[in-house]
């Protein structure tokens, strides 16, 4: 009874943002209503609102850089999860990653940089205005999902440590720590879990160092305290829980690529004209926990539709070889 209400307010030309904030005053004035508004409220709200424990995270909308799809709800977005270090079920980052501890936190940001520095997370808190923007993600399985991110670009970071001019890539290494992590038991990956991007990848403005989602602290199962957040690629790109950022001039080596190197390439660009070995990429299925079974398959854009912003930095690069 409780997946209508935010369809029937929808409405192309508003921003989801609008919606979302629109949303909360129109089911405010439902629960005046009848019994069954009540109940349809709460049911609704209960599936979009955040976790009354955890801390804001205030952040400003960038709607230059915000999709206009529909928001996935809260619970979804920190319930169906892929964090491998705490096992490989969608459900066990959930129910697992309270082990987690994100305070206190280091970031070392070394290699090919004229500044290398160990960043608190206050620091890098403070390093530059929070962003929130809204982000179609896009996982390799098939799945989708739309999330408000808050953080900023991570290219003000890379600026701060001043790269040199022979770094070319950028390696971001996530947190192995078996005493909070029960998944590093299973050796599915070669842990610490890594991940690469080109640097001009790295420094593209749509790459996110992101804190938080829905103006609220990361959930833990999310990548608290900090992850990298890269929209046109595949999820597995955007690294989660990260301690390390290494800038290289050699390609590095990444988890996934090692696990699987026809399945996993270092790109994984979203694209729907090249197919992933065991499954299709061109169609996708928008998580949607309230709606499962109503939910239709949506075609998958090349760079998850994000061309405009990404793809002079592909050009003239066969994207079948380099996938
Ligand atoms: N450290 C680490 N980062 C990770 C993963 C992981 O297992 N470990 N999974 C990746 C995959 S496959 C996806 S789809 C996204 C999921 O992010 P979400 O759970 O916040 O939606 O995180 C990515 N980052
Ligand atoms: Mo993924």
């Amino acid at each position: 009874m409780h997946f209508y209400t935010d369809r029937s307010i929808q409405s192309s030309d508003i921003t989801p943002r609008e919606v979302f904030e629109g949303r909360r005053e129109i089911l405010k004035t439902a629960a005046a209503g009848s019994m069954g508004l009540l109940l349809a409220s709460w049911a609704s709200r209960d599936a979009l609102a955040s976790n009354p424990e955890s801390q804001r995270l205030p952040a400003t909308l960038n709607s230059l850089f915000s999709a206009k799809d529909d928001l996935t709800s809260f619970k979804d977005v920190t319930t169906y999860n892929n964090f491998y270090e705490f096992g490989t079920s969608k459900s066990n980052p959930a129910s697992r990653a309270h082990t987690l501890k994100t305070r206190p936190w280091t970031l070392t940001v070394e290699g090919l940089v004229k500044k290398p520095t160990e960043f608190s997370l206050d620091d890098l808190l403070k390093l530059a205005p929070m962003e929130e923007r809204i982000y179609r993600m896009r996982c390799v399985e098939g799945w989708s999902m739309v999330i408000p991110w808050d953080g900023y670009p991570l290219s003000k970071l890379l600026k701060k440590v001043e790269p040199l001019g022979s770094a070319k890539y950028v390696e971001f290494t996530s947190l192995a720590d078996p005493k909070q992590m029960p998944g590093l038991k299973n050796p599915v990956l070669r842990w610490p879990y890594t991940e690469g991007l080109r640097l001009d990848e790295a420094m593209n403005a749509l790459t996110l160092l992101s804190f938080g989602i829905y103006g609220e602290m990361m959930p833990n199962q999310n990548g608290a305290p900090v992850r990298l957040v890269v929209p046109w690629k595949y999820g597995f790109k955007s690294a989660k829980s990260i301690v390390k950022i290494r800038l290289l001039e050699e390609q590095p080596a990444t988890s996934w690529n090692i696990f699987n190197p026809r399945e996993y390439g270092f790109y994984s660009n979203v694209n729907p004209t090249v197919a992933h070995p065991r499954w299709t990429q061109s169609t996708e299925r928008r998580i949607d926990d309230s709606a499962r079974l109503l939910t239709p398959r949506l075609k998958t854009a090349l760079f998850n539709g994000y061309e405009e912003q990404v793809a002079r930095m592909y050009a003239g690069m066969d994207l079948k070889k380099y996938y």
